[in-house]
């Protein structure tokens, strides 16, 4: 991975796995020109979901989320690429969906900032622990492909 190259954890949540928009969301990150590190579907425990959500831990919505994280299976990737933390976030759209641009994901498929759809990385520190809480080192790969001189300027 060369040093320009970043890792971001992405969970497409309980709401999009039930409703089918799994395939979508990957496919709007991935032809952004992220790459898939690693990738699982997992039905997340509660002590791991509030390890995630422990900066919200004292907030109101914070059992809820707790809740709904747990309800049903996420799936977990990590994608790789240039500015990989940023090009997630804005291909996301904003945390509540109702103020998300259309063109985005949330700003597309969804209307409930308790249904958002999507979780990703908000910073390059974050990211690197949050990989470490859903990924084990050899469950992730870099790997070249064709395309990548077509995406990023070598
Ligand atoms: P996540 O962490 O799910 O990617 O969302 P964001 O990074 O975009 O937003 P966040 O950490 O501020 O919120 C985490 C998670 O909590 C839900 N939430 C948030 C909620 O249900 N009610 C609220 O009032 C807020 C602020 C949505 C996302």
């Amino acid at each position: 991975m060369n040093n320009q190259t970043e890792r971001t954890l992405v969970l497409i949540k309980p709401d999009a796995v039930q409703r089918g928009l799994v395939g979508d969301i990957i496919s709007r990150l991935e032809s952004r020109g992220l790459k898939i590190s690693g990738l699982k579907i997992i039905k997340i425990e509660r002590t791991i979901a509030e390890q995630h959500y422990r900066i919200h831990q004292n907030r109101p919505f914070f059992p809820k989320l707790v809740d709904f994280i747990t309800s049903s299976p996420v799936v977990a990737i990590v994608f790789q690429g240039r500015n990989a933390v940023e090009v997630t976030r804005n291909t996301m759209g904003q945390t509540n969906p109702s103020e998300a641009t259309p063109g985005t994901i949330r700003g597309d498929f969804a209307i409930d900032i308790g249904r958002n759809l999507i979780h990703g990385s908000d910073s390059i520190k974050t990211a690197g622990e949050e990989i470490l809480i859903f990924f084990t080192a050899n469950e992730l790969l870099d790997y070249e492909v064709s395309t990548d001189p077509w995406i990023t300027e070598p």
